[in-house]
């Protein structure tokens, strides 16, 4: 009966939107075509950007928006969807590329400058291919697009040698081949290995077969599926059960350029306040007040570098957002403050759910009914869920003006001096109820420019809702604070949800396996837009044995976001907690290691910033020849990633065994992080053919002690002296660490990249890049420091100039400014335990040259 009245009230829902609006909504277009395929070409139509294909009733459209990214639409009843999207940016949907057909007997298409498209008249089957030949994406012939009401399925060709990587978080290995995935935002504590669906939705992956890549995007924000090689081992297909059949394909080569183009279609990551960067100390919860105290006095006392506590949903007045507990927390004002005055600042949660507190006084609330701002069911009655303030409410983020309202509730914590702030619980969670949402019908009001206002059911905007509460308060940071940075963590998200905030696992489990799942999940992650992303370090569900937290601290140093998280009830998880003098060691010197390479991980942050390239990479967005078919160690090996273009760390792909292990480093020559040495491995792994590079194994000893870290030859990597929070100005010169290349005449380049890490004032040209270079001839070494560029004044005035992978001193040195005036011998130091000549410099900003002698 219930059921009934639910399908009833849809079928109402769908008659009034099409009553009150002019729009045909693709569900209801949809609904009218009952089952339709798309077969054979019945007739076609060039158009300027693509061409216009019919099957019978059903169009499909395919356009260039660039010479490399085509977008293809359909319409089983012969209108195309309409074109909005949350994810891809109206810019980007509105460009186009010039294109000229290509027809034959057999076929219509059109080719742009870098693609050709052709789609098979009979059976109806699209091909992309590339200039050289290369097979871009092609569907199954045998399977053509079908259409059964308002769910429709892709079908597509899967080469045995191509591999897929992407779809945001979903858990399980990093290669998607063989796995099967559903797009439908979950609250999923204690998620496993093969736990799915998971808190995102992000329906895009990248395509990779030796050494070409594309990406695949469905924009559909209803509940999609992707299955590869399941139903046909040769195949992967996607669908979804509503909205429009509305996909982008975008064409590398490199993997890089397929994140780039990602980026130019869904936005990039913004730049972060550089104290997020920092180590992060949160649990569920800390509270009362004096706790709060007591972790920031210990994290000091301990000399534990860190940056930022969190505060979780125990501070507020019984779990209601927007409020402070007053009993727990007497002087939260003074707190922040004193907090700040230790160089700390302070996050805190902020879910979504408004308590349902009618005559309370409580703000968000009274305004949010003032003004009409919260979802509503089917009779018009406001939805009322239960979540932890009990019966709550929940603002309609489809509308600009209640996101725009949301942002004003930030008002009065960033006033307080609050720094960032944590959207949880956003899939959005419900208690009480088995499907752990919201009900199906529950009705959005979209308001938003570039959508026809129309109602949409809850199945409709499940999947962006996380996405559109992160910017709202994003934006609402924004306008509060305009020349500041926000930082906005959001549980759940959809594709381009990174434009507006950060993410993390979610609640993952203090286990081995779980320490193993950060790399896979967070390179996913990356790929798929969220390059500020980090695992709860430590594991949130249960307490990790004392060498588990030691190691993942270990690692999680070299990840995007370093954040120490524990779910309540459990063990105490701080890195003083839980373990011998001898770990607490280890883990301060490995976040201390992360404060030294600050200047290396600000660099790669902006970097991402301006590209879209994440920080942390799989080998093969760095090294795409080195990752052939035939040796698949480096496209699912669990251990290892790049962190930026130069640091390859290398943590055991089981790290709770106790046997050594191999790591296939991609060839060009590397050197040990911690020792300096030239890494030589067995090269008896053959390549397969001359044109792509082979790789060269290593075999690691595994060892508390030190988490392999390696560095590219041809890399230099600024280091700063250690600090204790972001906001301590270093004290010291720069740190250059020089890694020559293998050969004379190869490339060796690095750059610094500094600026407030506050504010917006970059945009104005108030930062510095720096490059260097280094040159390898038959007499030395030669270190090219070029000119600083731009105003922001850094906090050095010397360079410490250090040449790693040396067995002698120098036989002499000089430096010269850039026009080889005012040549100067100067003094060298060697260091044989890490392999390293060392000179110290002044920067006068003007350019330098340095020569080691052998
Ligand atoms: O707010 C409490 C927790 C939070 O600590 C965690 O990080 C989130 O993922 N939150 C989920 C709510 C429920 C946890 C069982």
């Amino acid at each position: 009966m219930q059921r009934t009245g639910r399908f009833l009230f849809a079928v109402l829902v769908v008659l009034f939107s099409a009553a009150t609006s002019q729009a045909t909504t693709t569900a209801e277009a949809q609904q009218k075509a009952s089952f339709v395929r798309l077969d054979r070409v019945t007739a076609s139509r060039a158009l300027t950007h693509g061409i216009e294909i019919r099957s019978g009733a059903a169009v499909m459209q395919i356009t260039a928006l660039r010479v490399d990214v085509l977008r293809v639409r359909v319409g089983p009843a012969g209108q195309l969807p309409e074109d909005a999207s949350w994810a891809a940016l109206a810019a980007a949907r509105a460009s186009s590329a010039a294109v000229t057909p290509e027809s034959n007997g057999t076929s219509v298409g059109f080719k742009t400058g870098k693609l050709h498209v052709a789609v098979q008249k009979d059976p109806l089957a699209l091909t992309v291919t590339d200039m050289e030949g290369h097979v871009i994406a092609a569907q199954m012939p045998q399977r053509p697009i079908e259409f059964n009401g308002a769910s429709f399925r892709v079908y597509m060709q899967s080469p045995a040698d191509e591999h897929y990587f992407g779809l945001g978080d979903k858990s399980g290995p990093l290669d998607r081949r063989n796995e099967a995935f559903t797009d439908w935002n979950t609250d999923a504590f204690g998620w496993q290995e093969s736990t799915d669906p998971i808190y995102k939705s992000i329906p895009y992956f990248l395509t990779f077969r030796r050494g070409v890549s594309a990406g695949i995007f469905l924009d559909n924000t209803w509940r999609a599926s992707f299955e590869f090689n399941k139903e046909y081992r040769d195949g992967y297909s996607f669908g979804s059960e509503g909205g429009p059949l509305d996909v982008y394909i975008l064409y590398g080569p490199e993997p890089k350029d397929v994140v780039e183009k990602w980026a130019w279609l869904t936005g990039k990551t913004p730049m972060p306040p550089m104290w997020a960067l920092g180590f992060q100390q949160s649990r569920y919860s800390y509270y009362p007040e004096a706790e709060v105290r007591r972790i920031a006095t210990r994290l000091r006392n301990e000399r534990i570098p860190a940056d930022v506590i969190w505060l979780d949903i125990d501070y507020q007045l019984k779990n209601r957002p927007f409020t402070v507990d007053p009993e727990r927390f007497p002087h939260f004002d003074q707190m922040i403050q004193d907090l700040k005055a230790e160089h700390l600042r302070a996050v805190v949660i902020t879910d979504l759910h408004i308590a349902d507190l009618p005559n309370a006084g409580y703000k968000p609330y009274d305004e949010g009914v003032a003004g009409d701002r919260f979802v509503k069911n089917p009779d018009g009655s406001t939805y009322v869920g239960v979540v932890w303030p009990g019966k709550a409410v929940f603002p309609d983020f489809t509308q600009k003006a209640a996101r725009e309202w949301w942002g004003t509730l930030y008002a009065d914590f960033v006033s307080k001096g609050v720094a960032g702030f944590w959207n949880d619980m956003n899939e959005p969670a419900i208690f009480e109820v088995a499907s752990k949402t919201m009900p199906d019908d529950v009705q959005h009001r979209i308001d938003e420019p570039g959508f026809q206002p129309r109602v949409a059911s809850h199945l409709e905007i499940h999947n962006v809702f996380g996405m559109e509460n992160s910017r709202g308060t994003f934006e609402g940071l924004l306008k509060l604070q305009p020349n500041v940075r926000p930082f906005v963590m959001t549980r759940a998200s959809y594709a381009g949800g990174h434009r507006y905030a950060a993410t993390w696992s979610g609640d993952n489990s203090s286990t081995w396996n779980h320490l193993r799942q950060t790399v896979p999940q967070l390179l996913n992650l990356g790929l798929s837009g969220f390059a500020m992303s980090g695992a709860d370090v430590g594991g949130f569900a249960g307490s990790p044995q004392p060498e588990l937290l030691t190691r993942w601290l270990e690692v999680a140093a070299f990840q995007p976001i370093d954040r120490d998280h524990t779910a309540i009830g459990t063990n105490p998880q701080e890195p003083w907690e839980n373990g011998t003098p001898e770990d607490l060691n280890l883990r301060r010197r490995y976040i201390e290691e992360r404060y030294r390479l600050l200047p290396y991980l600000y660099t790669t942050t902006e970097e991402m910033s301006r590209t879209g390239l994440p920080m942390m990479r799989p080998l093969f967005l760095e090294f795409p020849k080195g990752a052939v078919d035939g040796q698949p160690l480096d496209l699912n090996d669990p251990g290892s990633f790049v962190l930026g273009a130069d640091l390859l760390i290398a943590q055991s792909p089981y790290p709770d065994e106790m046997d050594d292990y191999s790591v296939a480093l991609p060839l060009g020559g590397w050197y040990d992080y911690w020792t300096g040495e030239r890494v030589t491995g067995n090269k008896e792994r053959k390549a397969i053919d001359n044109s792509h590079a082979k790789q060269d194994e290593i075999h690691l000893h595994r060892s508390l002690y030190t988490l392999p870290v390696f560095v590219r030859a041809g890399a230099i990597v600024p280091e700063q002296p250690l600090v204790q929070s972001t906001d301590e100005k270093p004290e010291g010169p720069l740190t250059l660490r020089v890694y020559p290349p293998t050969e004379p005449g190869e490339a060796c380049r690095g750059s610094v990249y500094v600026d407030d890490g506050v504010s917006y004032d970059f945009k104005k040209g108030e930062s510095l890049r720096m490059s260097f270079t280094c040159d390898v001839t038959g007499p030395g070494v030669t270190v090219r420091v070029e000119p600083h560029q731009g105003s922001f004044a850094p906090w050095w005035n010397q360079l410490a100039v250090e040449v790693y992978g040396r067995s002698k001193p120098a036989g002499g040195a000089s430096v010269s400014g850039l026009d080889g005036s005012s040549k100067r011998a100067v003094e060298t130091g060697f260091d044989s335990e890490h392999h390293r000549i060392t000179a110290l410099v002044p920067d006068s900003g003007k350019g330098l040259e340095l020569q080691l002698m052998n």
